[in-house]
């Protein structure tokens, strides 16, 4: 039977005769039964990864993709009057994750798939993901983003698990994805929910009742934490994923002839940043009840569990006071109490300690005594980590320490959001690349080549233009596809600097108006969502859509300046985003983003980098060289100096800076304040000059002049340009997860074993 045969059985009808909704099911259920048929059985080791987010984006061209179905699909629809890309808008994006961690989680299971290794994602089924973003009156907007429809990828079953809350028993019912790798295995994301879930206690945008655990627990991924009674539900969330998912692992392993001594023969688990750390505790506690004494069962979970941290803000490292922890799990406080017994025999240094003199529980303390692996996600990253923020555990436990790079899937970063280039590379250097990433390299021989570079300036171009035709239609606003395409995508997070941006956009408008025109026009683009709670953050926001409406009522500054702010940023916006960008800004205070993955994403649909020598962006340069990425600012060595120091005080950068004064002052003077909202700006304004803690100040000069560089060598050099965006590509090959899920495995995981 030919491919249109057997979608035309599925829908019973003939193609041309069906709505896309009708082919997005029929689509969906042929890619079950196909992915059902790569189901391996499991021998020796087996992964399981948890984790809050799974930021899996929409699933469909990425699994007919690694299925090996994608031409014959969009050819067998082509010759019926139907468009692939039409039906693949029919997909509603599941949102079950915030940023960075959850996306890496999601490349991380396309890997294992692909690299044939048995490893299973641990997670909720949220039923809103993060929230649905959108701009009103030049402030953001939450509201509920449901991707649960009947038909979804995730399949119920009738496994539960018995779960206790605060005394209370819930069941907790699995569902599985399938995630099939390409040309590889098919293996699981396990999503826990329950029954009970009610979403339409959700009102006014994204609130509801907190308290109300059986109708709300996994409504949203990262409700609302500004009160306590938010801060409770996220530890209701954590242990509904632990235990649900603890049980799972034992009755899969048991299901395989595992005794419970000899469990880490059986499963590796790997804890993805402190959100699922309770299932240490937890795994002590159900290995207790199988008749594993605690001493055992210590012993146990430490050599089965590794543990990633993401990030060294203090305030993502989560402590939570014990009075919540005894009103939620009370049924664990007496092991977390014997665990900090036992650490504390290791070490007397309090800081250290897993509950502290304030009655806090220290998660990434739990983690790091109690597993066998801590890995950081880049070089610098697990560098800081070792040698200041979690010194001292790495002065005990120094063979606990590891790097691991993080990488990106490039079935869909590369394949499935860029075909143009795709199609562009293969003509060069064949399909090797689509398996083995290193032979990216390849690409090198043409670094010379003005028929290859000007063939990689068409993608480019095209690519902008579809992402402007894009723009159009679902933001309504047009841009000038002949401009530089700059985009800062991720997060809204002060440590991210957003805020350097909108300082420098600030500049160049008072630039163009005193007649010193930029090299090209520049088209600057923004994705981000800021947390509901995040007061600065929407600040942001709100500073740069206004910012947006005084340039574009300017035509003077309208000729050469654009800012856009694309509403509600998710994996989909990112895929039409990064093919056409020009500029990828990456410019975090140096020593503060962990890695960065969105970097890895540009470089390799050949943007060029403008950043800061912070996470992956140093491992980048260090692939590219140097005459191939713009980097600025402050080292990490120096940006920890000064914070050490503590006498870093804005108010004098502002005052002996005609330049910085005149871009703060602008956040508050007429035309700003008559286009926007006085509160909102004001507030930014005084944090900038008062407090600015992620130093933009130090770094905007700096800044200023690399992007200047930047734009003046699109402009004067096009082909040097290209050439620089050749070498991007061809160098991006390290930063494949498969070559991350490789070392994992090699180094900690050791599956299959
Ligand atoms: C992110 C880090 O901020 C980012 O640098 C890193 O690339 C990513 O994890 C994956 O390791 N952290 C988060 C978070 O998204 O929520 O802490």
């Amino acid at each position: 039977m030919n491919f249109t045969e057997t979608l035309q059985n599925l829908t019973g009808k003939p193609l041309a005769h069906c709505t896309n909704q009708e082919l997005y099911l029929a689509l969906l259920e042929l890619v079950r039964r196909k992915s059902a048929d790569r189901v391996q059985p499991v021998t020796g080791r087996k992964l399981y990864y948890i984790s809050a987010e799974f930021l899996i984006g929409k699933l469909l061209s990425n699994n007919l993709i690694n299925l090996g179905l994608y031409d014959e699909a969009r050819d067998a629809l082509a010759a019926a009057g139907k468009c692939l890309s039409d039906i693949e808008e029919v997909e509603p994006e599941p949102s079950l994750g915030n940023g960075g961690l959850g996306r890496l989680a999601a490349c991380f299971l396309d890997s294992l798939a692909t690299l044939g290794l048995p490893g299973d994602g641990v997670g909720l089924r949220y039923h809103f993901g993060l929230f649905h973003q959108s701009f009103e009156d030049g402030v953001q907007n939450e509201k509920p983003d449901p991707w649960l429809t009947e038909h979804s990828w995730a399949e119920k079953t009738d496994i539960t698990y018995p779960v206790q809350l605060a005394g209370k028993e819930y069941t907790a019912r699995l569902y599985k994805l399938a995630v099939t790798g390409y040309e590889g295995r098919t293996n699981t994301l396990n999503l826990f929910d329950l029954d009970t879930i009610d979403e339409s206690i959700v009102h006014d945008g994204i609130a509801f009742d907190k308290t109300a655990i059986d109708k709300n627990l996994t409504l949203f991924l990262y409700p609302d934490d500004s009160d306590e009674a938010g801060h409770r539900l996220r530890v209701y969330q954590q242990y509904l994923m632990v235990s649900a998912g603890a049980q799972l692992i034992l009755a899969e392993c048991a299901a395989r002839g595992c005794k419970y001594h000899d469990l880490a023969d059986y499963a590796a688990i790997q804890i993805n940043d402190t959100h699922p750390s309770m299932v240490i505790p937890e795994l002590i506690r159900l290995l207790g009840e199988r008749g594993v004494a605690f001493e055992e069962a210590v012993e146990i979970v430490t050599k089965t569990c590794a543990y990633t941290n993401h990030t060294i803000l203090a305030e993502a490292l989560e402590k939570w006071p014990r009075a919540y922890l005894d009103a939620v799990v009370p049924q664990l406080m007496p092991i977390i109490e014997k665990l900090d017994a036992l650490a504390r025999t290791r070490t007397e240094d309090e800081s250290l300690a897993i509950i502290d003199r304030e009655n806090r529980v220290h998660m990434a303390h739990m983690d790091i005594h109690f597993t066998h692996s801590t890995n950081g996600v880049a070089a610098l990253h697990t560098e800081i980590l070792k040698n200041s923020e979690l010194h001292g555990f790495y002065a005990l436990y120094p063979e606990k320490f590891n790097n691991k790079t993080n990488g990106i899937t490039f079935r869909r970063w590369l394949l499935a959001c860029d075909p143009r280039l795709t199609t562009e590379l293969e003509k060069r250097i064949g399909s090797g690349f689509r398996k083995d990433a290193a032979e990216l390299e390849k690409l090198l021989a043409f670094a010379d080549d003005e028929t290859v570079l000007n063939e990689l300036t068409a993608v480019k171009k095209a690519n902008k233009e579809a992402l402007a035709d894009w723009l159009l239609h679902t933001q309504k606003v047009s841009v000038n596809t002949n401009a530089v395409f700059d985009i800062q995508s991720k997060r809204l997070h002060e440590y991210k600097r957003q805020q350097l941006n909108l300082l420098y956009l600030i500049h160049q408008y008072h630039e163009i108006k005193a007649g010193h025109l930029p090299a090209v026009p520049l088209v600057s683009i923004f994705g981000a969502k800021a947390a509901p709670a995040y007061t600065i953050a929407k600040d942001i926001i709100h500073a740069l859509l206004t910012l947006s409406k005084v340039i574009a009522a300017d035509p003077e500054v309208s000729k050469w300046l654009q800012v856009v702010c694309i509403e509600n940023y998710n994996v989909t916006a990112a895929e039409k985003l990064i093919p056409a960008c020009d500029l990828s800004e990456q410019i975090s205070l140096a020593s503060k983003e962990a890695s960065g993955t969105g970097n890895m994403k540009f470089m390799l649909n050949g943007a060029l980098t403008l950043g800061t020598m912070d996470g992956a962006n140093v491992e980048i340069s260090q692939q590219v060289g140097e005459e191939n990425i713009y980097i600025f600012g402050q080292t990490s060595d120096q940006v920890i100096h000064r914070y050490a120091v503590g006498d870093y005080n804005p108010a004098q950068w502002v005052e002996g800076d005609a330049n910085i004064r005149r871009a703060i002052g602008f956040l508050t003077g007429p035309e700003m304040m008559a286009a926007g909202r006085a509160e909102n700006l004001t507030r930014l304004h005084d944090e900038l000059i008062r407090k600015d803690w992620f130093q933009t100040l130090p770094d905007f000069n700096a800044y200023v002049v690399r992007k200047g560089q930047a734009l003046s060598d699109y402009a004067c050099d096009p082909l040097g340009w290209r050439r620089k965006c050749l070498v991007n590509i061809a160098k991006a090959g390290m930063f494949s997860s498969d070559r991350t899920i490789a070392e994992y495995n090699r180094d900690i995981w050791h599956l299959g074993e």
